[in-house]
């Protein structure tokens, strides 16, 4: 079980106090979405980081509601990361500077699994009214009339250079960059997206700064996978709700609204689509994230079957790798970023609405994840039909998730329960020197 060690050597030299970075050296700092997957993963041997890096990530929440989507470490410098702490030029009231937009709502999913890994209803009563504002946010700023959130940069969507967002970025007018860009540095330039993309993203960054981060420029779109996580996050919250002696029924509801909303305007052929704000359409793609609504309990049994057949056919997830965009479209590329390589977190989302629906395809996925990983390490991406690792190394959220599939799949077929992990991963328990200060 080399593997879990090497898991946990991964989070433990990435963690810096109170949250984990994603990568050392490619985003130094705190990321919404990358700790939401970390705590899933450092639930399972060590639940009070688990609990310390959310709500770190909490601490940095703005007064509307909204989680911004980086956290910035003060320590590190101005020129570690490109768009840093000036070009957002924000602070959240905590006085830590911050990015504006937002990342897919994951957290409430995961406080939920890092509570019941290990039962504390005073975290919960801490993280429940911290959850329920930034989907207040989303609801406030962000949703249309037919009852969808959207989102308003493609860094919003965690899958930023998906060939989804070409068609609503070409109306985003190109600016220049105004910056060194620093990614580059560390993963070669075909693995990452192009200057263009960067153009348009600064330009639409500013913009939004410019409105002091309150009206969405060029790009507004509706996105299967952020709309999945804000479902989902109710479904938990109810579930939260419960176990804090609250009343579960406004979050059974909303979740309700919004699978019925999702169906009625964003599933279209087998496939859930993101629909542009500007022209009113879908915008058909062959992104994964249309496969992530299988995460909803609720979805009528045709639409879930029919989604089923997608992934096997367009998709192949047959293999045991989820491509994050299908491998038979034009725009397909194994090794570029959002472009087709499989990622770790997309696929577990996947696994998730597989687990209880289609045990069988469930398995091959986690197989195929703990399978890259074995091949190529921790990497960010991996070319989904050899493997081969792409992005940066020692990945946090790969290193995290894979430790959540070994204790629920199992390894080479063996499951994995917290005692074993436990046992298994030994002295590097004892790496969790995490003071409680951070938790009081
Ligand atoms: C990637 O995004 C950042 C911008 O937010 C970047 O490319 O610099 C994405 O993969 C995103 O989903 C992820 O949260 C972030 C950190 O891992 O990196």
């Amino acid at each position: 079980m080399t593997i879990l060690r090497e898991a946990v050597r991964v989070l433990v030299a990435n963690w810096d106090g109170s949250y984990t970075v994603p990568s050392r050296r490619l985003y130094p700092h705190q990321w919404s979405w990358d700790s939401a997957f970390i705590a899933l993963g450092n639930a399972r041997w060590s639940p009070r980081r688990a609990r310390a890096e959310l709500l770190s990530l909490f601490g940095a929440q703005w007064r509307d509601g909204r989680v911004p989507h980086i956290v910035f470490n003060p320590e590190v410098p101005e020129g570690a990361y490109f768009p840093g702490p000036e070009f957002w030029d924000v602070r959240a009231p905590s006085g830590t500077a911050t990015s504006g937009i937002v990342q897919p709502p994951v957290h409430a999913l995961a406080a939920w699994r890092v509570h019941v890994g290990e039962p504390d209803p005073a975290f919960l009563r801490r993280i429940y009214p911290r959850l329920v504002a930034q989907q207040e946010f989303l609801r406030t700023a962000r949703r249309s009339p037919e009852g969808l959130v959207s989102i308003v940069h493609p860094w919003e969507s965690g899958m930023d250079n998906s060939p989804a967002w070409d068609e609503p970025l070409a109306a985003v007018p190109a600016t220049s960059i105004g910056a060194q860009r620093k990614d580059l540095r560390h993963v070669s330039a075909d693995e990452r997206p192009t200057d263009r993309d960067y153009e348009r993203y600064t330009a639409l960054a500013r913009a939004y700064r410019d409105t002091g981060y309150r009206r969405a420029g060029a790009f507004a779109v509706e996105d299967p996978l952020f709309n999945t996580a804000y479902g989902v996050a109710e479904i938990v919250l109810a579930r939260i709700a419960k176990a804090i002696d609250l009343d579960p029924e406004p979050h059974r509801r909303e979740a309700a609204a919004i699978t019925s909303a999702m169906v009625e305007h964003l599933y279209d052929d087998g496939l859930f689509h993101a629909r542009d704000l500007n022209t009113g359409c879908l915008v058909r793609s062959h992104s994964a994230a249309g496969l992530v609504p299988l995460m909803l309990p609720d979805l009528p049994r045709e639409v879930a079957n029919a989604l089923i057949g997608t992934a096997l056919d367009r998709f192949e997830i047959k293999s045991g790798m989820l491509p994050s965009f299908a491998p038979g479209a034009e725009e397909f590329d194994p090794a570029r970023y959002w472009r087709g390589p499989s990622w770790i977190n997309l696929t577990w989302l996947v696994w998730q609405g597989l687990r209880h629906r289609r045990s069988d395809l469930a398995d091959l996925l986690a197989e195929g994840m703990i399978g890259a990983i074995k091949a190529s390490g921790f990497r960010e991406y991996f070319n989904p039909f050899n493997l081969a690792g792409h992005g940066c190394r020692d990945f946090s959220w790969s290193a995290a998730l894979i430790l959540d599939i070994a204790a629920e799949h199992g390894l080479h077929g063996a499951s994995a329960s917290r005692g074993d992990l436990a046992k298994e991963l030994g002295s590097l328990t004892g790496a969790d020197d995490l003071g409680d200060h951070v938790l009081a």
